[in-house]
């Protein structure tokens, strides 16, 4: 049984309060008892945090260190610009998986940077709701041929 640690950046806290027409209308606990679903089919368990605070998401990356299989991260807008988070991700040796309840590609300019990209395993984004248990299968089938 591996542990992957489910993180969660600025702002998701109020997932289903506002902007529907772009998160949805799930909340952030229905996302991570997705997620939990979906590792526990596979022998798994979820460590879920959410912070609004950039050094919290670091601390929890490095907590993961030689205790995660897997991390599974929605940084938030923190996504475009902590290089803080970027080299944290960069330190970790497990299976990384970015992932977004939107398309941020196709959305405004400044959002289509990611700064920690080059440092995860892969992405998945703009599936809603639905992507967190595809970004939890995507991390099982990789940890392991990591
Ligand atoms: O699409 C995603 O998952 C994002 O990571 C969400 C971030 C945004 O800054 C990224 O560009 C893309 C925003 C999270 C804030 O979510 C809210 C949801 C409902 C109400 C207010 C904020």
């Amino acid at each position: 049984m591996a542990v992957i640690l489910l993180l969660s950046g600025p702002n998701l806290n109020l997932l289903g309060t506002r902007e529907p027409h772009i998160y949805g209308t799930d909340t952030l606990d229905d996302c991570i008892a997705d997620a939990r679903d979906a590792a526990e089919a596979h022998g798994h368990t979820v460590e879920h945090v959410q912070s609004n605070h950039e050094g919290d998401l670091v601390d929890a990356v490095q907590g993961a260190r030689g205790r995660c299989a897997a991390i599974v991260v929605n940084p938030g807008a923190y996504t475009h610009s902590s290089f803080a988070l970027a080299d944290a991700l960069a330190a970790y040796d497990g299976v990384t998986v970015e992932l977004h309840l939107s398309n941020p590609a196709s959305r405004e300019e400044w959002r289509r940077t990611s700064v920690v990209a080059p440092y995860v395993t892969g992405t998945v984004a703009g599936f809603g709701r639905a992507g967190y248990r595809l970004a939890v299968e995507a991390a099982v089938a990789r940890m392991g041929s990591a």
